[in-house]
């Protein structure tokens, strides 16, 4: 019985330290940082306080029998199909920067459209070379808001991070709700948890075409043996209680 017992509680510390060291793989590194916009946000969907690095992602807003998302002031809007560069600033060099993401919206029916493509440059000095990390085709899902994924195969180290955004040719509006730049562990080793933490956004990928390699299923594999070891640890630990 002992020696159950000992069992039991060895799979559920076991399951726990699994689960915690996936939530703590990446580290959200561009949470509430500065950055520029050029050009600058639509004046009546406009860009205040750093909305796109707050952590916040757009929801929907009852108007009537309709829901909109665009009616949430989460998002930042620009006109039109011209080129959106975001410069972001992270305010030291970080290593191990593994993913980059794009939160955006595709509302057709008021004219926002997914942006065409996503490309993201890495530099050490604002003003100095920019070296090309990846670019993304966003998918249009069902979903109306989504976020665009880039993982890249090597961890970066980087300061500043150049965002170019070209809008569909045909777009009236292009709406974002965050970006972000995740630094940790690599995370085609790790599995990341069901869902993130500030977004209480589904995180199915809604990408495209990428340059970057993607991460494989060995991912989901990982995370659903963790829930099993994760449920095994905890009836062995109930049954204790129970009978013991
Ligand atoms: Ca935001």
């Amino acid at each position: 019985m002992a020696m159950k017992r000992a069992f039991g509680s060895f799979l559920f510390l076991f399951a726990l330290v699994g689960v915690l060291s996936v939530s703590a793989a990446q580290n959200v590194v561009s949470l509430h940082k500065g950055y520029t916009l050029s050009p600058g946000a639509s004046q009546g969907y406009p860009d205040e306080e750093y909305e796109l690095t707050n952590g916040k992602y757009g929801t929907p807003v009852e108007n009537g029998n309709a829901e909109y998302y665009y009616q949430d002031p989460e998002y930042v809007g620009f006109r039109g199909n011209e080129e959106i560069t975001l410069l972001l600033d992270l305010g030291e060099s970080y290593s191990s920067l593994w993913t980059f993401e794009v939160g955006y919206l595709r509302e057709e029916e008021v004219g926002i459209h997914a942006p065409a493509r996503i490309a993201f440059y890495l530099g050490d000095t604002e003003e100095g070379d920019f070296a090309f990390l990846g670019e993304l085709t966003p998918a249009k899902t069902a979903e109306k808001a989504a976020v665009a994924s880039l993982n890249v195969s090597q961890g970066q180290t980087a300061r500043f991070v150049k965002v170019v955004i070209t809008p569909e040719e045909n777009a009236a509006w292009t709406f974002l709700d965050e970006i972000s730049v995740l630094q940790g562990q690599n995370p085609a080793t790790v599995s990341p948890p069901p869902s993130g933490e500030d977004s209480g956004r589904s995180s199915v990928p809604p990408y495209g075409d990428t340059s970057a390699p993607q991460t494989g299923d060995s991912n989901l594999l990982l995370f659903v043996l963790l829930c099993g070891i994760s449920a095994i640890g905890t009836f062995a630990l109930l049954g204790r209680r129970r009978f013991g």
